[in-house]
């Protein structure tokens, strides 16, 4: 049995040399390197090239490198019936609830318009926001989602959520599926992405959802680039419908020199850094499933193949 890490963003060496400071003796190789192909049972992938899976005759585990699954779906090359695993971790959670937390401030004080202005040496002062002035709106009410209402809720933030399926949480209410969509659309005046990316929520930033949202509203897409039809965005920030945008994924990443996003002034771009997986948290999970391979056990962190997530 073997562990093959395969991801083409040049942190193989890095991945690699967590996994065997932690666990020295381990037989994990990167896919550039001479391994026994057969002895392989577990790849761990993030944004692998399509068909690179199809090497390994003996797979059990896919396993991704991230909290998200939709590129390994996407590859229609993988051998189906292997189980598919994700990273599920308090520090991925954490950190991305500290990347929401400070765009939305930014947003509120307009802190990110002074800096434009400091380079045109400009005095502009402008009306703010306060904290009690909005609702955000976690759609993909998850892992994720409930890690950030959870410390939004403190600070004074009125929070609602948005899920596949009904749950009650005590602190704040999550709308559920179609039915649930507009009462929750219509009350977020900041609607923060958390979807995974599956058949059912491809381009659901369109136009007939961002216009449900209150007059003004802000919009921040942490999840994937694939939840948002990009076209219909720049139209609806235009006629004032909405405030802006702070966008971290995108269709195509890198995000294309020529794309519009790149010089609108009201959209803000960070290059999918919302949350990144680290090595010295999420490498004893991964390898714990490994260790549940071998003893013919069921893994952690699994995926639902027919929900997609
Ligand atoms: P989870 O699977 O824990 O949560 C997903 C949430 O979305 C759940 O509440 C789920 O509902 C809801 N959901 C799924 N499908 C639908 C639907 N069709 N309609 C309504 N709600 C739906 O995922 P995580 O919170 O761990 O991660 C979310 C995503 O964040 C990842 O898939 C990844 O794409 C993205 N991500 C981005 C990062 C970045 O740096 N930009 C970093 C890490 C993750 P239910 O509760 O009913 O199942
Ligand atoms: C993830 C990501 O899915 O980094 O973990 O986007």
């Amino acid at each position: 049995m073997a562990i093959v890490l395969i991801r083409q963003d040049g942190k193989l060496d890095l991945w690699k040399n967590a996994f065997l400071g932690q666990y020295p003796d381990l037989p994990v190789f990167h896919y550039e390197e001479p391994h026994s192909t057969e002895e392989v049972t577990m790849a761990i992938v993030w944004k692998h090239p399509e068909g690179s899976l199809t090497h390994y005759p003996n797979l059990q585990c896919i396993a991704s490198f991230g909290a998200g699954v939709d590129f390994i779906f996407e590859d229609n090359t993988r051998p189906k019936n292997v189980t598919i695993t994700r990273v599920i971790d308090p520090a991925l959670a954490a950190d991305m609830s500290e990347y929401v937390l400070g765009v939305i401030l930014m947003y509120l004080k307009n802190l990110d318009t002074y800096r434009q202005d400091q380079a045109n040496k400009s005095w502009r002062p402008k009306a703010y926001t306060r904290i009690a002035d909005h609702t955000i709106g976690i759609m993909g009410a998850g892992t994720l989602g409930i890690t950030l209402a959870n410390s939004l809720l403190p600070l004074g933030f009125k929070v609602v959520g948005w899920s596949r399926e009904a749950k009650e949480v005590e602190n704040f209410k999550i709308y559920h599926g179609q039915g649930g969509k507009t009462n929750f659309l219509r009350q977020s005046t900041i609607l923060v992405c958390l979807l995974p990316l599956t058949d059912a929520t491809k381009e659901i930033l369109d136009k007939e959802t961002l216009s449900q949202l209150p007059k003004g509203a802000y919009l921040i897409n942490v999840a994937r680039g694939g939840h948002l039809a990009e076209n219909q965005l720049i139209p609806l920030i235009d006629s004032g419908h909405l405030s802006g945008a702070c966008l971290d994924v995108f269709q195509q990443e890198p995000l294309e020199e020529g794309h519009p996003f790149w010089d609108h002034p009201k959209i803000k771009i960070t290059p999918h850094v919302a949350s990144v997986s680290d090595p010295a948290s999420v490498v004893h999970q991964l390898v714990e499933n490994y260790y549940r391979l071998e003893k013919k056990v069921p893994l952690v962190n699994t995926v639902d193949p027919s929900r997609g997530y």
